[in-house]
């Protein structure tokens, strides 16, 4: 995943068709596209590998199990092409180890998550699970655009772990702000699929990240 426009596409589209149709306009502005249940359950599993002949693919599955449970998860998403995964980390240290032993360290780690009810149950134990990410040995942390205080408080914690950020458009946050803030990535789902020109405001994130810097 080269680090050039810092937006990642969350492609949470429920058909192939819409999903090429998007990937195709965007391809030029994003750096990665993050695929998560709705796509792969309504395409299944192989557009994992056809997304990835396009872009870097990271599987957020939100993996939330046992060791050997997450290890075979992860097994299954790498070997259909995946660069990278998305795992919980309330499951505790074992758990998230065996995915980063899976992936090879590539592993993003959900702390604080974006939406108001993130504040309810995975605030209170966000700095614990950064500093967890870390300890196991992650690429880095899923942390809220929609608190980009948050961002910078948790990359105290994580030191130079990169920091992959959702919440931006749709859920009210603003891409420079946590960019700013200290992300290395916005992730970007309905702001950029929805969007009458996903092509025109994919380039106008990535401008505005650049501006953000
Ligand atoms: O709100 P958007 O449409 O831009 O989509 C955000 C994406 O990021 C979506 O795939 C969601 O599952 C994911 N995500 C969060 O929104 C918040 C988190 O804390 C973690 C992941």
């Amino acid at each position: 995943m080269q680090k050039k426009n810092r937006v990642i596409l969350a492609l949470d589209v429920t058909s192939r068709a819409d999903a090429l149709r998007v990937v195709e306009a965007v391809k030029g502005h994003v750096d990665a596209i993050k695929i998560n249940w709705p796509l792969i359950l309504a395409t299944g599993p192989d557009i994992i590998r056809e997304m990835s002949r396009v872009k870097d693919v990271i599987c957020d599955f939100k993996i939330a199990d046992i060791p050997n449970t997450n290890k075979l998860i992860v097994e299954q998403a790498m070997s259909r092409g995946a660069t990278a995964v998305i795992c919980h980390g309330f499951t505790g240290d074992d758990s998230v180890k065996a995915c980063v032993d899976a992936a090879k360290g590539q592993v993003f780690v959900v702390t604080e998550m974006s939406h108001p009810g993130g504040k309810q149950f995975t605030a209170p134990v966000a700095d614990e699970l950064a500093a967890l990410a870390k300890s196991a040995g992650a690429r880095g942390i899923v942390a809220p655009a929609t608190r980009p205080e948050r961002i910078a408080a948790l990359r105290k914690i994580i030191g130079s772990l990169e920091i992959i950020s959702p919440g931006v458009g749709a859920q009210g946050g603003k891409a420079s702000d946590a960019i700013r803030a200290g992300a290395d990535y916005i992730i970007v789902g309905r702001a950029i699929y929805d969007a009458p020109d996903p092509g025109g405001a994919a380039k106008a994130l990535a401008d505005e990240v650049k501006d953000g810097v």
